[in-house]
């Protein structure tokens, strides 16, 4: 009986363990809600304000592109106070090209989600998600899209290499102009559970414990 309910505990830590490690998301302000230089924008209105460099925390944007969020005053978001409208506003002739990197684990499996959606439906900029390697150069997630009607959740699932990894959002191809295409939001990264870890941790424990038993 005492060998039992050790057994019982093991596989009860090791659940909540993955747990509470699926829950923590390893992108920063991937929602763009910490605007700490709305105020100090490159250009804007009521509604929208254009950032470049690292003005938007957790995210860097590269040389002479820029990045245009909205609030929720004037122009099309998704959720909380801020999303990201992905064209720019076409500033230095070029849309938006900005990254973040994150730590990974060698073999740990992530999923990435984010949301987007079309406000004008012009077909030539194309929204462009990745997950790069930055040591292998190794592509482990890749989404590029267009124009179609409603708002759109995507998930991704990549296995960790140990070495930090690019998330980068841009538009490929890229326009010149203010296009108003794209209102993306809530970039995350989270390690996933492996279930079958959990069950050969299980039965091994339930394992040992019939030995001791025997
Ligand atoms: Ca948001
Ligand atoms: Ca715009």
């Amino acid at each position: 009986m005492r060998f039992k309910n050790f057994a019982l505990t093991g596989v009860l830590s090791v659940v909540v363990l993955t747990g509470s490690a699926a829950n923590a998301n390893l992108i920063v302000n991937g929602g763009f809600e910490n605007q700490p230089n709305w105020d100090s924008a490159l250009q804007g209105d009521s509604g929208y304000r254009l950032f470049s460099g690292s003005m938007i925390p957790g995210w860097t944007l590269e040389a002479d592109h820029g990045a245009t969020i909205h609030n929720t005053v004037l122009y099309p978001y998704i959720s909380g106070n801020y999303s990201l409208n992905t064209d720019g506003e076409g500033w230095n002739g070029h849309n938006v090209d900005m990254y973040q990197d994150f730590a990974s684990g060698a073999g740990q499996n992530y999923a990435l989600s984010f949301d987007w959606k079309n406000w004008y439906s012009d077909n030539s900029p194309k929204l462009d998600v990745s997950v790069v390697d930055t040591v292998t150069s190794a592509v482990l997630a890749h989404g590029n899209y267009g124009v179609s009607a409603g708002l759109h959740n995507e998930l991704f699932n990549f296995v960790g290499t140990g070495n930090a990894l690019r998330l980068r959002v841009k538009c490929a191809p890229e326009v010149n102009y203010n296009d108003n295409t794209f209102i993306v939001d809530n970039f995350a990264v989270e390690a996933v559970p492996e279930p079958a870890t959990i069950l050969v941790v299980a039965s091994g424990l339930l394992a040992a414990a019939r030995r001791r038993r025997s």
